[in-house]
């Protein structure tokens, strides 16, 4: 299909065009990924005006409903909201959150409200190229809410993060899991904390972890935004507390714009995630040197013995990447 249909339908938020557009910018084929580029570059103007939330969580803290809950939460107000996943693990099956449309089966049906898996078969770096790529399509299609799902085991959740304007980590009452959050870093990075499951008899044991979770942002160093992060009782099960932290969410919202923190943000995100992309390119040029691949397992091999040291490989393999310079 030629860009400009696609954008034009984009704009005009029509559902089927968002998702062939996310395809076409999922390609792994180079000439396609060329229209994707062109495509993306001619509604950049179009995109920005959203709230980006990730969404994090260890498996079976309730991520899918609470997306459920929240999602028709914000419909009912009159927002539209995008769900996309950063899932590395998805096989071929197209990511866990696409067998998550039972769980989001009301949210699926509501025409204001878009659901896509995480592709499936990638690296992390594939799948947050193209998670990163989806957010400005879902705003030219006029979408308010993108939420960014992921399973909260390790590097997807700062990858998320960085990729978001609030990232938001779901916890169990009790089990001692608010000290496991800290452990893996994942506290110093999360903007507003959420105990699931905190109805009825979970409460006295939610509001304990609530506690403890407290206590323990105070050891943290303050952030360098001054926001002061927000734990709150939720229970996406029985619809309890969505609309407090929506407020909450807009709160933060409001603290980072005011304090001219907000487009900052993304404007730093942008740029780093420039780098890591230009990291990547350098590497992968780098790497594809004739004269790099010839000496390049040598010189793994007099690392790993010992022969020669790592900073005089480096070196080396540099000059065999000038050598003949027609690169
Ligand atoms: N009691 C109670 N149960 C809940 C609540 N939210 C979710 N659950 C239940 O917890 C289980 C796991 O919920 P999911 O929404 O599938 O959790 P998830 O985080 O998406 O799990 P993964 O997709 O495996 O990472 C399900 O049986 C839900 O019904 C809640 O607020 N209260
Ligand atoms: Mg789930």
């Amino acid at each position: 299909m030629n860009i400009e249909d696609l954008k034009k339908g984009l704009l005009e938020g029509n559902t089927r065009y968002l998702a062939k557009s996310i395809t076409l910018i999922e390609t792994t084929n180079l000439s396609k990924r060329e229209n994707a580029d062109r495509l993306l570059n001619s509604i950049l103007p179009y995109t920005g005006k959203s709230l980006r939330i990730g969404i994090s969580g260890v498996p079976g803290v309730g991520k899918s409903t609470f997306i459920e809950t929240f999602g028709k939460f914000l419909t009912s107000i009159g927002k539209k909201v995008a769900v996309l996943a950063v899932d590395p693990s998805s096989k071929i099956s197209g990511g866990s959150i696409l067998g998550d449309k039972t769980r989001m089966q009301e949210l699926s049906k509501d025409a204001n409200a878009f659901i896509r898996p995480s592709p499936s078969g990638e690296s992390l770096g594939g799948v947050a190229r193209k998670t990163r790529e989806s957010i400005l399509l879902c705003e030219a299609a006029g979408y308010d809410v993108v939420i960014v799902e992921t399973v909260g085991v390790g590097q997807s959740e700062i990858a998320v993060a960085s990729m978001v304007d609030c990232f938001v980590l779901l916890q169990l009452p009790g089990a001692g899991d608010e000290l496991q959050g800290i452990k893996k870093g994942i506290m110093e990075i999360s903007d507003i904390i959420l105990i699931n499951k905190a109805e009825a008899d979970n409460k006295p044991k939610a509001l304990l972890a609530k506690k403890q979770i407290e206590n323990a942002l105070h050891i943290l160093k303050p952030r360098a935004d001054k926001w002061q992060v927000r734990v709150l009782l939720v229970s996406a099960l029985k619809n309890e507390g969505i609309e407090a932290f929506w407020k909450t969410l807009r709160y933060f919202e409001t603290h980072m714009k005011n304090n001219g923190l907000f487009f900052e943000k993304r404007k730093e995100q942008s740029v780093d995630w420039m780098y890591k992309l230009l990291n990547d390119e350098i590497m992968r040029i780098f790497k594809s040197n004739e004269n790099v691949k010839k000496k390049l397992p040598d010189y793994i091999e007099n690392v790993k013995s010992g022969k020669e040291n790592p900073a005089s490989a480096t070196k080396k393999l540099i000059a065999e990447f000038f050598k003949d310079n027609h690169n």
